[in-house]
């Protein structure tokens, strides 16, 4: 009876260690954001938020419009606003076997996958990649898309 007892102590004790892990994960919030592309090369919201004490975003993006992503392909890349061109440039570069976004790219905070109609993707990154109070552009860098397809997510 006694190392039935002792064995069941040391299970409470395994049980509680298991836990500690997850307590010290209470404070992670992960904050869900949507944005739609279309078939008319535009994104439906101009403008995203992230609240101050989000620690992480999972944004998806839904291509909404019916054309292949060879012929109207969105993406997702949130950049500082001052590496926008720099960034589409390097996209344009890279391709679309790299989803138009250049391998490695540092001025690249976070991007999803190029999708084409009917399709979606989805990203998630933490928000110490941004700094609170911060305003930030997202933009599509599929050639010649970024002029109206791009936004600004404020975080805090
Ligand atoms: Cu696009």
């Amino acid at each position: 009876m006694r190392v039935i007892r002792h064995v069941l102590a040391a299970v409470a004790l395994v049980g509680a260690a298991a836990v500690f892990p997850a307590a010290a994960n209470a404070a992670d919030k992960v904050c869900k954001l949507a944005i739609s592309g279309t078939d008319s090369m535009t994104y439906d919201k101009k403008e995203l938020a992230v609240a101050g004490d989000c620690t992480s975003v999972e944004l998806t993006l839904t291509h909404t419009g019916k054309l292949i992503k060879e012929a109207m392909g969105h993406n997702w890349v949130l950049v500082n606003t001052p590496d926008l061109s720099a960034v589409a440039n390097a996209g344009m570069s890279a391709g679309p076997a790299n989803n138009y976004v250049a391998p490695g790219d540092k001025k690249v905070l976070a991007s999803t996958k190029l999708v084409g109609g009917g399709e979606s993707a989805t990203v998630t990154f933490p928000t110490s990649v941004l700094k609170k109070g911060g305003s930030y552009s997202y933009l599509c860098t599929f050639p010649g898309h970024n002029s109206v397809m791009r936004g600004v997510l404020k975080f805090g």
